[in-house]
C-alpha cells in the first residue's frame, strides 16, 4: 500500500525541515520609496490609483471628525504645534472636556455624515487619574454607532488596555517624520518612545492610526524615510494620516517655506503604493489648498479626511463646502449616500 497516499499535506508540512529563523526583511527600503517619489508625476499617480483601485471603491471617502478634548498647555516642544507650553501662539489651555460635550460634539459629527470620531488631547502622556474619564467618553461615542479614535501622547501598557477594554478603536500616535530628522522637530521625546508606544497599542489588539506631518523643511529623502518607517511597521497601520503643516504664529516652523503642492500630492501617492490596503488620510492644511488639489490628492489615492470646520486649535473646510465638493467630484461618503 502506498502509504504516502494517506499523509495529509498539513503532516508533510509539520514535519519538514524548516529554514533558519531570519529577521523579517523590511518591506520598503528609503531608496525604494524615494525612487517612488523621483517618478514623474504622472506614472506615479496612474500607480497609486491601479493600486487604490485594487482594494478600495476609488470613489468612496471616509469622514472622520475630531474634537479636542483637551486643548493646550502641552509639555512638549513639537516645532509645528500651537498647543505646546514652550512657544507663544496664542491657545489657551482648557482643562479635559466633560462628558456631556463631548457627546454633544460626536452627535453633531453623526449628524454631518462622520462616522468615526477622533478625540485629541494636549498632553504628553495619559495618566492614569484620567483613564476612567477617557474611556467613559470611548464607550459614550461608540454607543453612538461611530467608530471611535483617540490620540492621548504615550501610553502604558496597563492604560492601552484599558483603552482596548472600552472599546476603543483606533489609536492615533504619528512618527511625524524621518528618524534622522525628529530630534530637530521635537527634543522632549524620542523616536523610539513613540515606536514603542505604536507596539503597545498594536499589542493591546488596537488599530493603529499612525502618520506624519510634511512641509516642516524636510527634503525628498525625509519623506521617503517617514514613510519607509509607516510601511515597514508590521503590520502597517490601518489609516495613516498625512499632514501639511498648518504654520501658526509663535511656533518656531511658522515661516517655513511652504512644501511644493505636488510634493504633497507624491507623498499621497507613495503612501498609497507602499500600504496598498490602509486607509490614507488628507489631513491637516486642507483649508490652505485648492479644490483641484484636493481632487489630485483623491486620484493619487487618499480615501479618508477630517471633516468638519475645526481641526484641534486650527480651522478645516466646512462641512457644507466638503460635501459640494463630494458632489462636484461624484465621491460617496463611506456608509452614507452620494454627497450626504
Ligand atoms: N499630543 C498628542 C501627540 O502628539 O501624539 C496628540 C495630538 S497631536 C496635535 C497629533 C498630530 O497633529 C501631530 O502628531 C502632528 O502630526 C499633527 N499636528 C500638530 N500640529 C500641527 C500643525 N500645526 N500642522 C499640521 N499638523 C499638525
Ligand atoms: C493627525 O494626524 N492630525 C490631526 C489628528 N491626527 C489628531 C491633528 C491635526 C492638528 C492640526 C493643528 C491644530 O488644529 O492644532
Ligand atoms: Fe503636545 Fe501633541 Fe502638540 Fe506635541 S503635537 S506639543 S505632543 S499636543
Amino acid at each position: 500500500m502506498n502509504t504516502l497516499a494517506t499523509v495529509s499535506v498539513e503532516a508533510l508540512r509539520a514535519t519538514a525541515p524548516r529554514p533558519p529563523a531570519q529577521a523579517a526583511a523590511p518591506r520598503w527600503t528609503v531608496a525604494q520609496v524615494e525612487a517612488l517619489l523621483a517618478l514623474p508625476l504622472m506614472d506615479l499617480v496612474f500607480q497609486a490609483q491601479t493600486v487604490h483601485r485594487l482594494h478600495f471603491d476609488a470613489n468612496e471617502v471616509q469622514l472622520s471628525t475630531l474634537l479636542s478634548i483637551k486643548t493646550g498647555g502641552c509639555a512638549e516642544d513639537c516645532g509645528y504645534c500651537p498647543q505646546s507650553v514652550h512657544f507663544e501662539a496664542g491657545v489657551e489651555a482648557t482643562k479635559l472636556m466633560p462628558l456631556d460635550e463631548v457627546m454633544e460634539a460626536a452627535e453633531a459629527a453623526r449628524a454631518q455624515g462622520a462616522t468615526r470620531f477622533c478625540m485629541g488631547a494636549a498632553w504628553r502622556n495619559l495618566k492614569d487619574r484620567d483613564v476612567d474619564r477617557v474611556s467613559a467618553m470611548v464607550r459614550g461615542v461608540k454607543g453612538l454607532g461611530l467608530e471611535t479614535c483617540m490620540t492621548l501622547g504615550m501610553l502604558e501598557a496597563h492604560q492601552a488596555h484599558a483603552l482596548k477594554d472600552a472599546g476603543l478603536d483606533y489609536y492615533n500616535h504619528n512618527l511625524d517624520t524621518a528618524p534622522e530628522l525628529y530630534g530637530d522637530i521635537v527634543s522632549t521625546r524620542t523616536y523610539q518612545d513613540r515606536l514603542d508606544t505604536l507596539a503597545l497599542v498594536r499589542d493591546a489588539g488596537m488599530n493603529v492610526c499612525c502618520g506624519g506631518i510634511v512641509g516642516l523643511g524636510e527634503n525628498r529623502s525625509h519623506r521617503a524615510g517617514l514613510l519607509a518607517q509607516l510601511a515597514n511597521l508590521d503590520p502597517y497601520p490601518e489609516s495613516v494620516p498625512i499632514n501639511n503643516l498648518v504654520q501658526v504664529a509663535g511656533t518656531p516652523l511658522a515661516g517655513t517655506d511652504a512644501l511644493d503642492p505636488f510634493e504633497f500630492v507624491r507623498t499621497i501617492a507613495a503612501a498609497r503604493i507602499a500600504m496598498p490596503t490602509t486607509m490614507v488620510r488628507l489631513s491637516a492644511g486642507r483649508e490652505q489648498m485648492d479644490e483641484a488639489l484636493q481632487a489630485l490628492c483623491f486620484l493619487a489615492g487618499a480615501n479618508s479626511i477630517f471633516y468638519g470646520d475645526r481641526l484641534l486649535t486650527t480651522s478645516n473646510p466646512q462641512a457644507e463646502r466638503d460635501r459640494a465638493l463630494f458632489a462636484r467630484l461624484g465621491l460617496t461618503v463611506q456608509g452614507r449616500g452620494l454627497g450626504q
